[in-house]
C-alpha cells in the first residue's frame, strides 16, 4: 500500500488496541508518531535505502497457481527461507514477545520491531504483495488507470483508495476511516471475530492472510487485466469493496496481534 493505505490500517488498529498495548505502544513509538500508531506505519518504506535487507520483506512472491505455501513461496530471489512479509511478521512477534518477559532489556530495538510488524500487517493485506513472481506482484503489467498510465501494482497500492477518497469522501482521509469503522461495526460485525481468531494459540498468523491475498489476486486484481488494459469505472467500483474489506481485515488483525503480543 501507499502512505494512505498503512494509514488507514493503523488508524483503525489504534481505536482497537487494549489498554496494555496502548501503553506499550506508547512506550515503544518513537516521539514523531505522537503516541499513534496511525502516524508510524509508513516508516518501513521510508527505510528500504538505509535497510536494503529489509526490501524483501514488504511481499511474497508465488508460482501461477493462486495458491501459497510458506516452505515454498516465502524466500527471496536468492532462496533464503523465510525472507518473505510472512516471515517477517512471524520474526517481528517474536521480538515484540520479549517485551513483557525481558524487563526491557531486550536484545532487539522493539520500536524498530513495532514499526516493521505494523507496516507489514498492512501489505500482506494488499493483494498483489501476495502475486506472481513473472509479474513481481502486477508491476510489470502496463495498464491506464482511466486517463493516466500506471502499473496495475501501483493501482492496488494506491489509486483506487485515492479515486474513492476523492469521489466519495471529499479528498479527507479520515471519513474514509469512519466508513470503513462503520462497516467493521455493521456489515462485517459478525465475520470480525473470525478476523481476529489464530488457532493452535498462536500470535501471529501470516499465513492464512497469504492464502487470502493470493485468492484475491487472481480472483479481483488481476482478473480481466492484460497489457494496456484500460480500468477505469467497471473496475474501480468492483474492486473498492475488495479494498476496504482487506484494509479492514489489516487494521482489525493488526490490533488483535498487538493485543495477543502485549496481553
Ligand atoms: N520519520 C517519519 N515521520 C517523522 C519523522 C521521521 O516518518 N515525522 C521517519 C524518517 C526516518 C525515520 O523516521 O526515515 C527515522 O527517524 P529518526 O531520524 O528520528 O530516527
Ligand atoms: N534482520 C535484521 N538485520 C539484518 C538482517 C535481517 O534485523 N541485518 C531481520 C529482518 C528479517 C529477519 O531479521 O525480518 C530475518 O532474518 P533471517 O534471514 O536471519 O531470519
Ligand atoms: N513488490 C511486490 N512484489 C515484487 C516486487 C515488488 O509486491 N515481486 C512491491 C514492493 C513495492 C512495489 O511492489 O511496494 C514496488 O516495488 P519496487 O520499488 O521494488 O519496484
Ligand atoms: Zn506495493
Ligand atoms: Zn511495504
Amino acid at each position: 500500500w501507499g502512505t494512505d493505505g498503512h494509514s488507514i490500517i493503523c488508524k483503525i488498529a489504534q481505536s482497537r488496541l487494549s489498554g496494555a498495548a496502548v501503553d506499550a505502544v506508547k512506550e515503544l513509538l518513537p516521539k514523531w508518531a505522537e503516541d499513534d500508531l496511525g502516524n508510524s506505519c509508513s516508516w518501513a518504506d521510508q527505510v528500504k535505502f538505509r535497510y536494503p535487507w529489509s526490501s524483501p520483506l514488504h511481499f511474497i512472491d508465488t508460482p501461477e497457481s493462486c495458491s501459497y505455501q510458506y516452505t515454498r513461496d516465502c524466500k527471496d530471489e536468492d532462496g533464503a527461507a523465510g525472507r518473505c512479509v510472512a516471515g517477517a511478521i512471524n520474526n517481528y512477534t517474536s521480538q515484540l514477545l520479549t517485551y513483557n518477559s525481558a524487563s526491557n532489556e531486550s536484545q532487539y530495538n522493539l520500536t524498530e520491531s513495532l514499526l516493521f510488524l505494523s507496516h507489514f500487517m498492512g501489505d500482506i493485506h494488499q493483494p498483489l504483495h501476495v502475486g506472481f513472481a513473472s509479474d513481481k506482484g502486477g508491476n510489470t503489467i502496463y495498464v491506464h488507470w482511466y486517463t493516466r498510465k500506471a502499473v496495475l501494482h501501483h493501482v492496488w497500492d494506491t489509486n483506487i483508495i485515492e479515486t474513492a477518497e476523492e469521489r466519495f469522501f471529499n479528498t479527507s482521509l479520515d471519513s474514509m476511516v469512519d466508513a470503513i469503522q462503520q462497516n467493521i461495526t455493521s456489515e462485517w460485525a459478525d465475520q470480525v471475530k473470525r478476523w481476529e481468531t489464530c488457532n493452535f494459540n498462536k500470535t501471529a498468523c501470516p499465513d492464512i492472510y497469504a492464502s487470502e491475498g493470493i485468492k484475491a489476486a487472481c480472483d479481483w486484481a488481476y482478473k480481466g487485466v492484460h497489457q494496456e488494459s484500460v480500468l477505469e469505472d467497471d473496475y474501480f467500483l468492483s474492486r473498492l469493496p475488495v479494498v476496504n474489506r482487506r484494509l479492514a481485515q489489516g487494521g482489525v488483525r493488526l490490533a488483535a496481534t498487538l493485543n495477543r503480543i502485549f496481553g
